[in-house]
């Protein structure tokens, strides 16, 4: 994998010698290298990965950039020897402590606000990075496979998180790619609940996880049934399968990704009106909840490079709760869901 210099340079404001990163996420995208500390400098010739000897030393085995250990004054002089006038630098990241550090220490240098315009890029993704995601993904749905096996109300809810993520990790994933959810009983009826050190209740057990791979995040979600579901279940399960499937069908190229909220929540809102709260879903990248995302206020239409999620859930509180969550990815001929893992109601 390669950084995206050619993308990056062509958002390069006029006047500016280049764009000062400061974001690791930014970073990563031009140097697909991962550092935590340090710059990337991305001037209309070259990308300049500048990093501390934590990380100089590794960073040499990846191409495509120049490396520039950080000392003191090493800026500087880069700075001078480019002839560096003005650099764009990303505002809505750098402190206002650090924008008067970079002011102070270079007076003659103009520093440009560039906004969102290098995240405004990582929208769109590559059929790199797609690559990336689908792998994740794959990641993923085994480790559902696997943890069918190991459900039972012997484990605690912070079991069956762990064991996703170890499985994940020993099956190919850099990390989890955001603390993994595991919620069972009255407690799913909590979107966004902590798994407990409590056993698997009997009722829903909803867990919405995902591995990363060479950065890129994949997001899933399944509910599966711990013993026997009762009507109600069944029906409010079928009912949030049934949103799922309907804005999925229509997941295609130049849909409107308000439309597609729309879709998902008026099935919802027959029988369980408000109970959908969140959005129907969001961009996933390098960052697990990227743009675009996927509400009632959505205007933007699905584009080519577009990885999606589609995640219609219905939460009684004090109750329960499910949710399903697939990806989308919109690939040059099309999208293409690319979750795997079955949606039939499983009882275990
Ligand atoms: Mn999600």
């Amino acid at each position: 994998m390669k950084g995206k210099f050619e993308k990056i340079k062509s958002v390069i404001p006029s006047g500016c010698d280049g764009i000062l990163l400061t974001s690791e996420v930014n970073e990563y995208y031009a140097t697909a290298f991962a550092y935590t500390d340090g710059y990337a400098f991305v001037t209309p010739d070259k990308t300049y990965l500048i990093t501390d000897s934590r990380y100089i030393e590794a960073a040499q085995a990846s191409e495509g950039t120049v490396k520039v250990e950080l000392k003191s004054g090493v800026l500087k002089e880069l700075f001078t020897s480019l002839n560096v006038k003005a650099v764009g630098f990303e505002d809505l990241c750098v402190t206002v402590a650090e924008l008067a550090r970079f002011k102070e220490q270079f007076p003659e240098v103009e520093f440009v606000p560039i906004g969102g315009a290098v995240d405004k890029l990582r929208e769109f993704k590559d059929k790199d990075e797609l690559d990336c995601i689908v792998k994740a993904q794959s990641i993923a749905d085994k480790a559902f496979e696997h943890i069918l096996g190991f459900i039972s109300t012997d484990k605690t809810e912070k079991e069956v998180a762990i064991e996703l993520e170890v499985f994940m990790r020993t099956h190919g994933a850099e990390s989890a790619a955001f603390e993994t959810i595991a919620v069972s009983g009255t407690a799913s009826s909590m979107p966004h609940g902590v798994p407990r050190d409590v056993k698997v209740q009997k009722g829903f057990l909803t867990m919405d996880y995902g591995a990363t791979f060479n950065g890129y995040r994949s997001d899933m979600t399944r509910t599966v049934v711990v013993g026997k579901a009762d009507e109600d279940m069944k029906k409010l399960y079928n009912t949030v399968k049934l949103a799922q499937q309907a804005a999925l069908d229509r997941a295609v190229p130049g849909a409107d990704l308000g439309e597609l909220d729309k879709t998902a929540r008026d099935i919802i809102d027959k029988d369980y009106a408000g109970a959908f709260g969140h959005s129907l879903g969001h961009g996933v990248g390098l960052y697990i909840h990227e743009a675009p995302s996927v509400s009632s206020r959505s205007t933007a239409k699905l584009s080519k490079g577009h990885v999606i999620t589609i995640e219609p859930g219905i939460y009684l509180f004090g109750k329960y709760g499910c949710r399903i969550e697939d990806m989308v990815l919109h690939y040059e001929d099309g999208c293409r869901d690319i979750s795997a893992s079955p949606k039939e109601l499983i009882e275990i």
